[in-house]
């Protein structure tokens, strides 16, 4: 079977999934896009020479009858609704993160869901997918460095444009953190504070950069995480756990160890594309084989809820100067895996 695929958003990320369904990935073929910019969707159907249709809205897009199955990557204020119109439609979609801009949001989705009976709904949240994650988490579960006591985080992108504020820097970056940590310790966050640093003369009149976003789990680890969105020499992830008998830090990415001019170097990505290239792809491959047997596995819509749980609380401590609690219902036996 070949799943037929209708894509919301061909900006940037739009482009890249379209791409890898499209040559990468197996058993799907996108057969229709939209975006409120049409020259901008029809010139990447060219582009990426797909024989699909460019549809006047992402309404369009969820009803057609060619469509199987939705990916959303739209901007973020967008996505809730898309959603909410594709489990109405009863088409699964993946759907970039944040699932939506606020946890009240999310939980309409998450009600949504339960109502129609099945998962139709996969986060686009790819850091669980990413091997380094992934050997972080061994490393952890695996009990090598004792139970985490601490970690300091940092995520950092070279520049970001004039439309992007203070609260995005939580609810479009920050977010990643909040998905993937509360998967790498199997715990929740219980309270969340945000430190404004020196601002970098690279910002810009809306922007508040750096941020440190401090949080604490269940158990009582304490986390750091550095937003820094014009750090203007690359694109960085770091995570490093200490634990009661050692540490242990997310891999970077290989690279040639280069001696020449009198320096050992190494060259550091500038690109999220690059960074997390194979993530992407496994991620929407898992998405394509769930729908095909009709079994969702990836990052759920509790998942998207949980983490806009937290980000909720950080946007609301960037204006606070104490921590503010965060509290997250128990988790529908519905999403139990
Ligand atoms: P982008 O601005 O390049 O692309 C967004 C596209 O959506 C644009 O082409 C825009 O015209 C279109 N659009 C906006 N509103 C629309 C609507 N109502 N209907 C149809 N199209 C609409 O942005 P991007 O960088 O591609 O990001 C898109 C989404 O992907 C965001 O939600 C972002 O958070 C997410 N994203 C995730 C990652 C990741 O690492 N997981 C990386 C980049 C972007
Ligand atoms: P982008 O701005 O390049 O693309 C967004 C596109 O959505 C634009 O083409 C825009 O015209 C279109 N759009 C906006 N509103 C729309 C609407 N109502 N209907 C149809 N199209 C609409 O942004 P980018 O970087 O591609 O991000 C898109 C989404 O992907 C965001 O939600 C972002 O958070 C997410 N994202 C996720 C990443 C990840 O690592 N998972 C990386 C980058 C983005
Ligand atoms: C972007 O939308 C992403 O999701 C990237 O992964 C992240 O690093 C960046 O800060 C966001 O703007």
């Amino acid at each position: 079977m070949t799943l037929k695929l209708g894509v919301i958003g061909t900006g940037a990320i739009g482009q890249e999934h379209i791409r890898r369904c499209s040559y990468v990935l197996q058993g799907a073929k996108v057969v229709a896009v939209s975006d409120i910019n049409l020259k901008g969707a029809a010139e990447a159907v060219k582009r990426l020479g797909l024989e699909a249709e460019v549809l006047s809205d992402g309404e369009q897009v969820i009803n057609s009858s060619n469509v199987d199955a939705l990916i959303v990557t739209s901007w973020d204020p967008t996505h809730e609704a898309f959603v909410l119109a594709a489990i109405a439609a009863g088409k699964p979609v993946f759907c970039e993160k944040p699932l939506a801009i606020t946890a009240e949001g999310c939980k309409r989705i998450v009600d949504a869901e339960i109502a129609y009976g099945r998962r139709l709904v996969q986060v686009g949240f790819m850091r669980p997918y990413d091997q380094g994650y992934q050997a972080l988490k061994k490393v952890i579960d695996s009990g090598e460095i004792g139970q985490p006591l601490m970690l300091h985080c940092a995520h950092r992108n070279p520049a970001v444009d004039e439309s992007y504020s203070t609260d995005m820097a939580i609810t479009n970056t920050l977010i990643h953190e909040l998905s993937v940590l509360r998967w790498l310790l199997n715990e929740d966050f219980v309270s969340a504070q945000v430190i404004f640093p020196r601002a970098t003369a690279h910002t810009h009149a809306k922007l508040r950069d750096p941020q440190i976003v401090l949080l604490e789990t269940v158990k009582g680890v304490r986390i750091d995480v550095e937003i820094f969105v014009n750090c203007k020499y690359g694109y960085d992830i770091q995570t490093e756990v200490v634990g009661e008998s050692g540490i242990a830090s997310l891999p970077e990415p290989s690279s040639v160890l280069l001696r020449s001019n009198a320096k050992r170097s190494h060259n550091i990505l500038t690109d999220w594309k690059d960074r997390f290239i194979d993530a992407y792809d496994t991620e929407l491959q898992d998405f394509i084989n769930g729908v095909i047997k009709g079994e969702l596995t990836g990052p759920s819509a509790w998942d998207g809820y949980a983490a806009s749980t937290a980000a909720d609380a950080c946007v609301k401590a960037q204006n606070t100067s104490g921590p503010v609690s965060i509290s997250l219902p128990p988790r529908p036996a519905f999403y139990e895996r």
